[in-house]
């Protein structure tokens, strides 16, 4: 038992679709808490510094090109085990693989337009946290 604090981001394909509500929705009906949570724009600098293990990926370019898109809107999730169900409630990386039931699974379909962004364990939750509301 043991309540963590993780990093949530609805991406610009979900704030363009009007999706930051279904998003949240989501997250309260499971029993989380919303504390904190601002809408930015990402620019190249800041991507850089949020996705720094993948700045060397084939797939970064277009990482990089999706994430300054549009809008994001950030926030902090806390609760029991936050950092995992949050990433349960997204589903799995590519929406055509995730399960029916998840965020990812119910909402999209191609792999760079996946919606959500979740913390994936305790480090990055604390590094991510302190880029965005530190
Ligand atoms: P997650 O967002 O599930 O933590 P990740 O950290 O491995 O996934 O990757 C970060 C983002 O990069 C992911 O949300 C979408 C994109 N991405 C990952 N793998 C990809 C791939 N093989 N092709 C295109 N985009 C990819
Ligand atoms: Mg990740």
């Amino acid at each position: 038992m043991a309540i963590e604090s993780t990093f949530i981001m609805v991406k610009p394909d979900g704030v363009a679709r009007g999706l930051v509500g279904e998003v949240i929705a989501r997250f309260e009906r499971k029993g989380l808490t919303l504390e904190k949570i601002r809408k930015l724009d990402i620019d190249e600098d800041l991507a850089r510094r949020h996705y720094e293990e993948h700045v060397e990926k084939p797939f970064f370019p277009e990482l990089l090109d999706f994430i300054t898109s549009g809008p994001v809107v950030a926030m902090e999730w806390s609760g029991e085990s936050a950092i995992s169900v949050c990433r349960d409630l997204m589903g799995a990386t590519d929406p055509k693989k995730a399960a029916p039931g998840t965020i990812r699974g119910d909402l999209g379909l191609i792999v760079t337009h996946n919606l959500v962004h979740g913390s994936d364990g305790p480090e990055s939750a604390s590094r991510e946290l302190e880029i965005f509301f530190g």
